[in-house]
């Protein structure tokens, strides 16, 4: 399978306040060699696409962060983008230090009094402004690793359902010849962002869970410039709740949000059953959460269930969000998924995939870093073996 990689995703490296204490974040640019390791590995029948952020022409940049936009705030893309300069410029943080809030923006016991929805000016308040929890720091590299790991949701999609004009960001221009021959080439049906930092927690104006820009979202808006009113199913198998993922498209009817998660888990406050969607978004939000300590055969009852949901939509373009902190031995998800099982869960995950549909994986999160390479193994055996519907 083709899978897309940038080297600036590797830059980011942070800590993360976790159980009374300040460790370097389980979310490593360690997760990242770990799997290119395995995917490059001489026996590998996998291909990683080099691409580079850094080097696109503007004109590719900008389109790119006007995709982003799309869904998040203009202040908060300020805010990740120069908030560790302004901070280190007044000698606020360590070079190598990592920006966490302090302050968030919280409720009031008062009924319909809402506090400000101003963004405040103090600069610490910022940071927990643009932030719902402590495991979501901002170093000097962080903005460059996170526009990196957008871009490669961002030409997955092109990858998939290649523009037709020209004008579209490639990260090289192809001389004549190559282009023609390229264009003879057909798309590939499925394949692989390994996008890092990851995206289904942050929302439009909040980073959270190790996520700073919704990799998702950037792949949905990228593929409704060709495609404004098709349908898009997202099924989201990471262990914790895609938060973001599922507010972004809570009043979207052209979305499909459907999620697997722990039970009572990270993100907390998010994830019941009984959040189904709101308005004309009604009935296109399905959560399945599941109980911590579930083992493979729990786990695929409830993904059944999230195969019919997504077979019944008849989306024109599914996107799976894939996280492998559903592995038995992760510090910090709860299931008992086994290395082996991971072939089995994405042959029937497949089946949601309807016949001639073309499906993007989005890399999420995963924290044993010397089984991620195996358990992504499994899983693209699975994946790639399984037809669809
Ligand atoms: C992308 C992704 O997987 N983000 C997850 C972020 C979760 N961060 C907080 C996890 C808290 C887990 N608490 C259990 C501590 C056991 N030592
Ligand atoms: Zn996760």
């Amino acid at each position: 399978m083709l899978a897309l990689h940038d080297a600036d995703c590797l830059l980011h490296e942070t800590v993360e306040f976790i159980g009374a204490k300040a460790i370097p974040a389980h979310e490593s640019p360690a997760r990242l060699q770990a799997i290119l390791s395995a995917l490059k590995a001489p026996d590998s029948s996998h291909q990683v696409q080099e691409l580079s952020y850094t080097s696109l022409p503007e004109t590719a940049k900008n389109d790119l962060f006007t995709t982003i936009s799309q869904n998040h705030d203009a202040g908060y893309l300020h805010h990740l983008q120069t908030v560790f300069s302004t901070w280190r410029d007044k000698d606020l943080v360590e070079a190598d230090g990592s920006i966490l809030p302090e302050c968030w923006r919280f409720p009031t016991s008062i009924k319909d009094y809402h506090v400000s929805p101003q963004a405040p000016r103090d600069i610490y308040a910022r940071a927990g402004f643009y932030a719902f929890d402590m495991s979501t720091g901002i170093m000097k590299t962080t903005w460059q690793s996170t526009i990196a790991s957008a871009n490669l949701a961002y030409q997955g999609v092109h990858t998939l359902f290649p523009p037709s004009s020209s004008s579209i960001a490639t990260t090289t221009s192809p001389a004549p010849e190559e282009a023609t021959e390229e264009a003879a080439t057909p798309p590939p049906t499925t394949l692989l962002t390994l996008c890092r930092p990851p995206g289904h927690h942050c929302d439009g104006a909040r980073a959270g869970g190790y996520c700073y820009v919704n990799n998702v979202a950037v792949a949905i808006s990228t593929y409704r410039t060709q495609f404004p009113t098709a349908r898009i199913a997202v099924l989201d198998l990471d262990f914790h709740h895609g938060n973001g993922t599922q507010e972004l498209y809570y009043a979207d009817p052209s979305v499909l949000y459907v999620s697997i998660h722990g039970e009572h888990e990270f993100p907390y406050y998010t994830g019941a059953a009984t959040e189904t969607g709101i308005g004309e978004g009604e009935g296109f939000n399905v959560n399945l959460p599941l109980a911590p300590e579930s083992g493979v055969g729990a786990y695929m009852e409830v993904l059944d269930k999230a195969v019919r949901e997504v077979r019944g939509f008849e989306p024109a373009f599914v996107v799976v969000s894939l996280g492998f902190d559903t592995y038995e031995l992760d510090p910090i998800g709860r299931f008992r998924i086994a290395t082996g099982d991971y072939e089995g869960i994405a042959r029937r995950a497949k089946g949601a995939v309807p016949e001639g549909v073309r499906s993007l994986v989005v890399l999420e999160g995963g924290y044993v870093v010397e089984k991620l390479g195996e358990n992504l193994l499994s899983w693209l055996k699975g994946w790639e073996e399984g037809t669809e519907e």
